[in-house]
């Protein structure tokens, strides 16, 4: 008798289910409680490994985290996120961006975190994969760590087969629209990606995905663009350094010199001063956001002992309880360098050059380590232990920036008709939106809407140039580098017009 009380919701469930989604999503992906939530899910979350290249020693196992939209999650469009690094989580994008929930960290150190319902989420509009890549990131793992070698190139292959087998297991959502979303290096994740999608469609490999366009947030793209010639416009343009100073460094500075920081190193040319001085005027700021305060922790404060920059030992700190992180890394080349070909070094290998650092300076994403580290957590959304530790960002792969200039790319998929947008946090000194203004104009693309504020519950949210091809660039005013955090209404108001068709 017992028995049968349990099974009859049950069956409703099932049933509920079937009706709404059809024949569908794998046995055991479904999430039926999240530790640290109490609340009701608004929609469906599915969460798993997607075995690709190989099975068992060899096989690397992706791990993803698939919320299904609030809306109408039959006919809203599909949306992958990709966080940067690279060795970045997509789990930033899930806890700190435009995930489901609003994380409250717990009032005793190493407890869970309270979770609320994001009102901003992006799930509100679109049903959104969040994918731990490459193989050797967030939960994603191969027993074989020769797996962990890789570039762009092989990132973009492994995506894409991912993305085939995961369109195979969730065959009710094939039809919908698709689009390829990331931020800061997933500026040359997503392109790459969406170009082998694309050769993938035009190859007729099954099943065939629906991709219509792809979106980019203060993504990293260019050398030359995300360079000096950004950065010094920015930092003169926000007056954090003087028009003297301005005048002087581009009298004095070639555009090789972009990387400041080594440049120093005892150099006495006329550039190298200046460029101190630039160093100088700008260290005490937050990079991600030159409008938040700098987090000042006081137990790794070492008097200059840290190589760091103090700009990065002191990033994120900030009063406002939920929206931002206190403290906070998501990039790998430190000291604003763009990146250039070859092997990228990582933050946490970074951290590891530096002597006797018991811990990366600034860089505890508590709520996020605390939860996703918790046995009960990593059950509920079916992670395995072979994953080992969870790190925002991870030390395990060896990644070779090998794609090059991403404008080849953009040129080719905006040509193909895949929609583009490109927008950018304008407070972001880390990849700052006046790269990304530059590299989407220098395509020679017709303006079609030019430039123009465009507007959020009543108040200008930032600025609009739209261009032939379906490419649009965009700025959210006040935003850091990784905008959702910062600007959630705006960000959903943005994404949802755009996704829509509608105008920003
Ligand atoms: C691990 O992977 C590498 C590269 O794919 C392969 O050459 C090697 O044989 C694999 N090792 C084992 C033990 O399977
Ligand atoms: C750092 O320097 C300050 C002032 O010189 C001193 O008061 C403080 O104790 C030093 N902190 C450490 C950790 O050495
Ligand atoms: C873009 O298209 C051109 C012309 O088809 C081709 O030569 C080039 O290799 C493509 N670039 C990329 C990055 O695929
Ligand atoms: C969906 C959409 O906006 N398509 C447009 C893409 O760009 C071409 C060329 O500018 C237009 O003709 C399409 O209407």
């Amino acid at each position: 008798m017992g028995n049968h009380k349990l099974l009859l919701p049950l069956c409703i469930f099932v049933l509920v289910h079937f009706i709404i989604f059809g024949e569908s999503a794998p046995q055991g992906a479904l999430i039926t409680h999240l530790p640290g939530f109490s609340g009701k899910f608004l929609s469906h979350h599915y969460s798993g490994y997607i075995n690709i290249d190989g099975k068992g020693e060899n096989g690397k196992n992706l791990f993803y985290y698939f919320v299904s939209s609030e809306r109408n999650p039959r006919k809203d469009p599909v949306v992958l996120w990709l966080n940067g690094g690279p060795g970045c989580s997509s789990f930033d994008g899930f806890v700190y961006e435009h995930g489901p929930f609003n994380f409250e960290a717990a009032k005793t150190k190493g407890s869970l975190p309270i979770l609320h319902h994001n009102p901003y989420s992006w799930s509100k509009v679109s049903n959104i994969i969040y994918l731990d890549s490459p193989t050797g990131v967030g939960l994603s793992y191969s027993q074989n760590s020769s797996q962990y070698i890789t570039g762009d190139l092989q990132t973009a292959y492994d995506t894409h087969d991912f993305l085939l087998k995961w369109f195979e297991q969730f065959p009710e959502f094939q039809a919908n629209p698709f689009y390829i979303s990331g931020e800061s290096y997933a500026g040359i994740y997503v392109p790459t990606l969406a170009l082998e999608v694309a050769k993938g469609i035009r190859r007729r490999k099954k099943p065939v995905i629906n991709l219509k366009g792809y979106i980019v947030g203060n993504g990293v793209t260019d050398p030359k663009f995300d360079g000096d010639s950004a950065f010094y416009p920015f930092v003169h343009g926000m007056g954090l350094i003087s028009d003297s100073i301005y005048e002087s460094v581009q009298a004095s500075c070639k555009e090789t010199d972009y990387n400041f920081e080594s440049d120093s190193e005892g150099s006495s040319s006329t550039c190298s001063k200046i460029l101190n001085k630039i160093s100088r005027a700008i260290e005490g700021l937050n990079v991600y956001n030159i409008l938040e305060p700098c987090y000042h922790n006081p137990d790794e404060e070492r008097n200059g002992s840290s190589k760091l920059p103090m700009s990065f030992q002191k990033l994120g700190k900030t009063e406002r309880p939920l929206a931002v992180r206190k403290r906070m890394f998501g990039r790998a080349w430190p000291f604003r360098a763009p990146v250039r070909d070859g092997p990228v070094t990582l933050w946490p290998q970074l951290m590891a050059q530096m002597s006797h650092s018991s811990g990366v300076p600034c860089v505890s994403d508590e709520v996020a380590t605390t939860w996703l580290n918790s046995n009960e957590v990593r059950k509920a959304i079916h992670a395995s232990r072979e994953a080992g530790n969870w790190d925002l960002c991870s030390d395990k792969i060896i990644f070779e920036h090998d794609a090059g200039s991403m404008i080849p790319y953009h040129k080719n998929l905006t040509k193909l008709g895949y929609r583009a947008l490109i927008f950018s946090g304008d407070h972001d000194m880390c990849v700052p939106f006046t790269g990304s203004e530059a590299w989407t104009r220098s395509l020679g693309y017709k303006i079609v809407d030019e430039w123009r504020p465009w507007n959020s519950n009543d108040q200008v949210a930032g600025y609009l140039q739209a261009y032939e091809n379906n490419l649009t660039f965009i700025t959210i005013k006040g935003a850091g580098h990784t905008v959702p955090e910062y600007k959630p209404r705006e960000a959903l108001d943005f994404y949802r017009r755009w996704l829509e068709g509608e105008s920003i």
